[in-house]
């Protein structure tokens, strides 16, 4: 059985690259590399016209395979219906939401295409893991040309509730795609009851547990919390203790004996900077004995910066940052540093070990890994403290932190001060219980439990064409599964597989 992996995004790794530490890309490859497989998606570049061609390139067991997009394509299927209307409108931003009948006709465009493309590169046994809402109706398009593989898709972003999702135009259209995979995966319980509810209001879907049904299809819905490599980060973060690295070691000769609170994000305003710094000045305000004594590190690398809302946070959190730091700053005292700039994981690692405060405040978050990246990075014998908003996805998993609403800018600054003044023994204590979390439901796990969940599904709803029309391979019939073809050997790997069991979610603490 081969894995193939779809994304928007593909970054073709160089001959000799060493994976960086942690991260999705790496625990993607690593699975593709643990099975043989193929990657597929956008090469990032954009052509003036034709961007049909896939080119392929080989690493070890992998297979990349990808395609350019023409600036149309970019304009209309990323920047326009992905980035501009779905992103906003999961993030539960309707006021941000810009729908334009040319973008969604770009998107389905796209989609179609990369259906057409992958197709040729389909083998009947495949097993398709599609990735984000760049390619939701990706799977109803393999299926409409006789696809027949076992395909699984996960949601990275918030799944928000019917009322708002049913605000989008062509949203019960959109919805009722999902059923086309054997398996959708979201990120907490909360996104699970939104996307379900959502199929049942928006397109009369049937609820039997967690298996939905649209028309003829049956998909299953459960909840996957994504994790980082908490091992990988862990070390990198305690070698910052003896790196002689630049960034590192002036933040320490510039810190001094102050403390630091640290927020890292990409420039997004799901991710609450804006209302972040406000609460930073606030904390200053409502203790100014704490005046000189600590500052805010804000990492933001610019993303998206084409879509004008992403141009005008930037210009928003220069302006806050601003007037707060000529508000609040001493002479040889600055309040808040904006940094802009992507670093590397070890430089983060070493820049959250550093800091007393973790600040993670997203305004609605699929998950947010930084979060669990903080704590994997501290120092066990003392340890910083998490502030961690409740409309993060990590918020159902990490109640220890002190868990805040980032819309209410004094309970983010007290949370700031309850978190410099806790005891060690109090920070200690939490965070044990965090690592111990985040470790049980690292990366690994995730990414072998969500693999197990879509193998194990008994496939039903298929349509009798071959997987492949292009290439006529022989497949599998209705209800059998894939790998139901005897091998070689003679022997049948295919008894019918088990339903999926509804994989266990983690603890949920408080809901977001
Ligand atoms: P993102 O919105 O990108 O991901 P997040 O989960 O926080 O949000 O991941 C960001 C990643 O980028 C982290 O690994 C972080 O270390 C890195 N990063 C941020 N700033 C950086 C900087 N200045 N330099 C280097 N690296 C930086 C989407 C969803 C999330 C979901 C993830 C994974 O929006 O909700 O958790 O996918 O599913």
């Amino acid at each position: 059985m081969r894995l193939v992996i779809v994304s928007n995004r593909v970054t073709i790794p160089d001959r000799h690259e060493k994976a960086a530490a942690g991260g999705l890309a790496v625990a993607l490859r690593e699975a593709l590399e643990t099975r043989g497989g193929l990657w597929f998606g956008w090469s990032g570049n954009v052509v003036e016209s034709d961007a049909n061609a896939v080119r392929t390139v080989q690493r070890g067991k992998v297979t990349y395979a990808v395609t350019d997009l023409t600036e149309a394509e970019r304009q209309t299927y990323y920047l326009g219906f992905s980035n501009r209307a779905l992103w906003p409108n999961m993030h539960y931003r309707l006021g941000l939401t810009e729908f334009s009948r040319t973008d969604y006709a770009g998107y389905l465009a796209v989609n179609r295409r990369f259906a057409k493309a992958l197709i040729a590169l389909l083998e009947p046994d495949d097993v398709v893991w599609i990735h984000d809402y760049h390619l939701i109706p990706l799977a109803a398009e393999l299926r409409r040309r006789g696809v027949r593989n076992r395909i699984g898709y996960f949601h990275h972003i918030p799944w928000p509730p019917a009322e708002v999702f049913g605000a989008l135009p062509f949203s019960a259209t959109l919805i009722s795609t999902m059923a086309a995979y054997d398996l959708v995966g979201v990120q907490t319980v909360v996104d699970v009851r939104n996307l379900v509810s959502g199929l049942v209001a928006l397109c009369g879907a049937k609820v039997d547990g967690d298996h939905v049904k649209v028309g003829r299809r049956e998909t299953i819905v459960q909840a996957f919390p994504i994790g980082i490599d908490v091992e990988a980060f862990r070390k990198l973060a305690a070698a910052s203790e003896r790196a002689a690295t630049r960034p590192i070691k002036t933040t320490k000769e510039t810190l001094g004996e102050r403390k630091l609170v640290i927020g890292v994000d990409r420039l997004d305003y799901s991710k609450g900077i804006v209302q972040r710094l406000e609460a930073f000045g606030q904390f200053l305000r409502n203790h100014p004995e704490q005046r000189g004594r600590v500052g805010l590190l804000q990492i933001a690398p610019p993303s998206r910066s084409d879509v004008p809302e992403y141009a005008e946070l930037d210009r928003q959190s220069d302006e806050v940052a601003g007037r707060l730091n000529a508000a609040l700053g001493e002479f040889d005292w600055t309040p808040i540093r904006v940094v802009k700039k992507a670093y590397s994981r070890n430089a983060l690692a070493g820049f959250y070990r550093r800091a007393q405060v973790g600040l993670v405040t997203p305004m609605r978050d699929g998950m947010n890994l930084v979060a669990k990246e903080y704590v994997a990075a501290q120092d066990p014998a003392d340890p910083g403290v998490l502030v961690l908003s409740r409309f993060a996805g990590a918020a159902q998993q990490m109640g220890e932190a002190l868990i805040v609403n980032p819309y209410d800018t004094h309970e983010v600054a007290e949370a700031i001060r309850t978190a410099l003044a806790m005891p060690k023994s109090e920070r200690i204590r939490r965070f044990e219980r965090l690592y111990a979390t985040i470790s049980a439901t690292d990366i690994g796990w995730w990414t072998h439990r969500y693999l197990q969940a879509l193998s194990g599904i008994e496939l039903a709803g298929a349509e009798s064409a071959p997987a492949n029309p292009q290439r006529r391979r022989p497949v599998a019939r209705k209800k059998a599964p894939m790998s139901a073809v005897p091998k070689s050997d003679g022997s049948n790997p295919a008894k019918p597989r088990p339903k999926p069991r509804a994989a266990k979610t983690t603890p949920v603490s408080r809901p977001a």
